[in-house]
């Protein structure tokens, strides 16, 4: 603040390419120029701009007139590692207090993603709630959905998560929400495309503001209407973050696998071999559990899957991270070097 005397804050609503909408006030969206460094330099290479140096939707900067001159310390970034072969992160969200996992109880219900929901948003030190869409279609769905949910929901209940499962197109049955959008919380919905995340705005909000759109008939499979995030004030006084539906969700390497399966975790203690795979080992806790149906099979494999991808993003992160020191290390002694046969200036 005190570099920047005559600047104010202000909050990013959207982000556009071609740069971010921020507001100082319920309905008072304006565009800022960007720092130069927040954008893509000709010649820019992936991974060079990491997520800390580059502002997301939620995040306060400082502005001055029309211009942002700085990024304001975050209390929370809700993230996922992007798709492609350098290994980068993704913001998603930032400063936000709750995370809306929002799934429908249509063919598209899957327990497994809303493990690696959970995995990831808990990685963001968030509270997640799970909120289960079309509820009001659960008894005409799939008659396989419902087993699936119920035992889901048994599951969530173990590890203490809350979850709410409701109409989103009725005011009422999502009011179900209100616990967690009271004046000055800031909470982020996401999801697969056609969970309901803008119907559920748009319900919470009471007028159409986000466009929606319909899911195919085979699969329930939204057809990712919505293109961009947007922060939207909600007449309780919270902000609500809608985002478009996420095709992939991969994991930065920060997450906590044994906190999110606390279970299996407890049931690997009691092997009778330290280094127990769960594979043929005798006396195997773990594979006892599954046959004595104690375990979804599904989820131990799940558990399985996410450990590998998080003990390998966490590799990629380790390599990151010691590129980037060397290349410090090499870019101080580059600047002593001249500084001595140049001089320092
Ligand atoms: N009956 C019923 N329909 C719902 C419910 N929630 C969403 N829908 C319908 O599901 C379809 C998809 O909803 P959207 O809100 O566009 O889904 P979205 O999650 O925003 O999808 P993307 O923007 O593509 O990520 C729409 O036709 C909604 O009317 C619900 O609780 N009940
Ligand atoms: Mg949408
Ligand atoms: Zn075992």
């Amino acid at each position: 603040m005190a570099e920047h005397p005559k600047a104010r804050p202000a909050r990013v609503v959207e982000q556009h390419r071609s740069g971010y909408i921020v507001s100082d006030g319920p309905d008072h969206g304006f565009p800022v120029e960007s720092l130069p460094e927040w954008q893509r330099p000709p010649g820019y290479r992936k991974g060079t701009v990491t997520i800390d140096q580059r502002p997301g939707v939620g995040d306060w900067l400082l502005v001055e007139g029309r211009k942002a001159v700085a990024l304001l310390p975050r209390r929370s970034a809700i993230k996922r590692g992007a798709a492609g072969e350098h290994y980068q992160q993704q913001l998603i969200a930032a400063n936000v207090d709750t995370v809306f996992v929002v799934c429908g109880l249509d063919a598209d219900f899957n327990p497994r993603r809303i493990e690696r929901y959970l995995l990831l948003v808990r990685g963001g030190g968030v509270e997640p709630v799970v909120v289960l869409t079309k509820a009001d279609q659960a008894e005409a769905a799939d008659a396989e959905v419902l087993p699936d949910a119920m035992a889901a929901l048994v599951e969530l209940a173990a590890q203490g998560v809350a979850v709410r499962a409701v109409n989103a197109r009725d005011a009422e049955s999502v009011a179900a929400l209100n616990p967690w959008l009271q004046p000055g919380c800031t909470a982020v919905l996401v999801g697969s495309s056609g969970a309901g995340k803008s119907t559920l705005t748009n319900t919470l909000l009471g007028t159409e503001r986000m466009k929606t759109g319909e899911v195919r008939e085979n699969d329930s499979r939204g057809r990712h209407t919505t293109t961009h995030r947007a922060l939207i004030p909600l007449p309780t006084g919270a902000c609500l973050i809608d985002t478009p539906g996420m095709r992939e969700l991969k994991p930065t390497g920060e997450e906590d696998v044994a906190e999110n399966f606390s279970d299996v975790e407890a049931l690997a203690e009691k092997c009778r071999f330290r280094d127990c795979k769960h594979a043929r080992e005798p006396g195997c806790a773990v594979r006892e559990a599954i046959e004595a149906g104690k375990l979804d099979p599904q989820r131990f494999a799940n558990y399985l899957k996410l450990s590998d991808e998080v003990a390998g993003a966490a590799h990629r992160l380790a390599h990151r991270r010691a590129q980037k020191a060397e290349e410090k290390v090499a870019n101080k002694s580059l600047s002593k070097r001249l500084d001595e046969k140049y001089g320092k200036h």
